[in-house]
């Protein structure tokens, strides 16, 4: 059947550092291998402010930011077979083609079939769903899912179907922070039973790798922020030990670890928000001849890490993740199912509910501290 557009409200940034403006888009039917969602829920993530700011080389404007939603297949393109209208969805911003390089090598989850089109805002085809309904003038797409839009166009192989019985409220979170964090932990890191783990940064990230820590059965897990208000979220999470790098003034904070917990810690993870110094502090605190720091946080263009080499020379391992490692069609299922058995916490990360015309107060919550994720109702 001939799919028609659709005129909806999206939050459209036309330009960096500029708020969101709420108004009426085109979005255009499924082409071949496309997917038309009707995004019920977003949140808002770090990155999404990121590319707002203008520090993404990858940023194109105008787009439609957005990559932790969740919704219901409107409609399909031609040749679509693993998604039906109606199935309840989660887009992916690293999608799972099965069939590239990538894809089969059994080593990395970041499939790269369609890396260069969604990097530079378009579609597989080159063109955009996109339009302004005042003016026609294309929008572009941004991760490859645009969740600021009450519908939005997705490449089959960038949507996991899910279990049609979980809240879509709460689990749109599992589009980016939750993976991400849990799944650095047991798929990046593979920590092991007994081992000890130190977070830095204690935000949806953060809160993440605590909590795939806890079910990994880590033997302690030090939360490190710069808030200790941050902290006693933090320990409902699992983490039972606490720095505050404030508390130890002029001494460098890996220092503070190694001194504290028996020479440092068995796995690290960066969760700072892009900091390079944290990162160099996470590595640092590594415990010589084993120790393994996994960044995952995002740092804007032409910012370096540094360490002495010698840091690794003698054993401790940097190491990075993106989502999590997490194959989204093939895992994402599976998360749903561990939130809809109480194994999984993600309610517990929604801090504040709005709908999309609010969305840019969503954006400046970020900056307070006790903001962890908001719900967005679109
Ligand atoms: N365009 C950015 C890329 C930033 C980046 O590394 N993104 C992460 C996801 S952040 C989720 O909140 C990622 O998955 N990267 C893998 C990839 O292929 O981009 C930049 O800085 O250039
Ligand atoms: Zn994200
Ligand atoms: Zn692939």
């Amino acid at each position: 059947h001939e799919g028609k557009p659709i005129t909806c409200q999206a939050a459209v940034a036309w330009e960096p550092k500029a708020p969101l403006t709420i108004e009426q888009v085109i979005v255009d039917p499924p082409k071949a291998g496309e997917v038309r969602v009707r995004i019920d829920f977003t949140s808002i993530c770090h990155t999404d402010a990121y590319t707002l700011s203008g520090q993404d080389p990858e940023g194109v404007f105008p787009c439609i930011l957005g990559h932790e939603g969740a919704g219901v297949v409107e409609s399909i393109g031609e040749g679509v077979t693993s998604v039906s209208v109606g199935d309840h969805v989660i887009p992916l911003y690293t999608p799972e083609c099965r069939e590239c390089k990538f894809c089969k090598s059994g080593k990395t989850n970041l499939c790269q079939k369609i890396r260069d089109t969604q990097g530079r805002g378009v579609m597989p085809d080159g063109t955009t769903r996109f339009h302004s309904a005042a003016t026609g003038k294309p929008i572009y797409h941004y991760m490859g899912t645009s969740t600021f839009s009450q519908y939005t166009v997705l490449p089959e192989i960038s949507i996991a179907v899910i279990n049609k019985s979980a809240p879509l409220d709460k689990i749109c979170l599992l589009g980016c922070g939750i993976p991400t964090g849990f799944g650095a932990v047991t798929k990046t890191a593979k920590v092991e039973e007994g081992a000890t783990i130190a977070v830095f940064g204690c935000g949806a990230i953060g809160l993440s790798v605590i909590q795939g820590a806890k079910y990994a059965k880590a033997s302690k897990i030090i939360a490190i922020d710069l808030n200790s208000e941050k902290f006693k979220l933090a320990a409902q999470f699992g983490a039972t030990d606490f720095v505050n790098p404030l508390d130890y003034p002029g001494t460098p904070i890996q220092q503070v670890i190694v001194d504290k917990f028996d020479g440092g810690v068995d796995y690290s993870f960066e969760c700072s928000g892009g900091n390079t110094s944290v990162m160099r502090s996470a590595l640092e605190c590594c415990h010589k001849g084993w120790g393994e720091s996994i960044i995952i946080s995002v740092a804007g263009a032409g910012q370096e890490i540094s360490t002495r080499p010698f840091m690794l020379v003698t054993g401790r391992v940097w190491k990075g993740s993106a989502f999590g490692g997490v194959k989204g069609r093939t895992d994402l299922p599976g998360f749903v199912e561990m939130y809809l058995d109480g194994q999984l916490k993600v309610d517990e990360f929604i801090t504040h509910r709005m709908k999309l015309d609010e969305i840019n107060t969503g954006f400046k919550l970020q900056h307070d501290g006790l903001c962890i994720r908001p719900s967005v109702s679109m």
